[in-house]
């Protein structure tokens, strides 16, 4: 299936990715899987102890894949984790690592039938991603999914602060 009007498949909120209903949302984690700081901490916190308990069976995910796990006492039905990359200064990978890790965590969202899925902006604390550049990556490979498949019908990104959902509204329109 081709879809070419794909904007209108998007949305962007600023908000806690935790309180969200929807089929899906994206931790942006570390390989151990087994939790951390920033919205990992608050995804694990959210959702309780047995996500912990999930985690450590998965056995981790190397940078730029996904895992899936249940979402427990989240809204969300499932928790699709993935590891973007630590910026380096740009010349080690970083936008390929980060492009994949948007592109498996669609897949996963896709294999499960998740209709909506919330991405944060992966790689962009913690990991010191500039936010610019996430945004681009984020957006351009969300397009070009979405341009070949029907689910998921809805990709929100859910920024935390007003400045990087701007970032997305703006790349969004100069993409109509
Ligand atoms: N809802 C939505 N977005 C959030 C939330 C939230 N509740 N909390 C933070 N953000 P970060 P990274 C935003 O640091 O850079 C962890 O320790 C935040 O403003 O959470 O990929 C992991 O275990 C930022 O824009 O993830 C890893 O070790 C974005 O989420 C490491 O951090 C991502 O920031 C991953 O670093």
């Amino acid at each position: 299936m081709v879809e070419h009007d794909v904007g209108r498949r998007i949305q962007v909120i600023v908000e806690d990715i935790t309180k969200l209903d929807v089929d899906a949302i994206v931790n942006a984690a570390n390989e151990s899987l087994l939790g951390g700081g920033g919205v990992d901490g608050a995804i694990h916190r959210a959702a309780g102890p047995k996500l912990l308990e999930e985690c450590r069976s998965v056995g981790g995910c190397p940078t730029g894949e996904a895992r899936i796990t249940k979402g427990y006492n989240l809204p969300a039905r499932f928790i699709i984790h993935t590891v973007g990359p630590i910026w380096r200064g740009g010349n080690a990978g970083e936008e390929t690592l980060l492009r994949s890790a948007y592109r498996e965590s669609l897949i996963m969202a896709s294999a499960h039938q998740c209709r909506t899925v919330a991405f944060p902006a992966i790689s962009t604390g913690v990991y010191s991603y500039p936010k610019a550049q996430a945004a681009r990556v984020a957006v351009s490979e969300t397009i070009a999914y979405l341009q070949n498949q029907a689910i998921p019908e809805t990709v929100i990104f859910c920024a935390f602060d007003e400045t990087t959902a701007q970032l997305y509204r703006d790349l969004l329109q100069s993409d109509e």
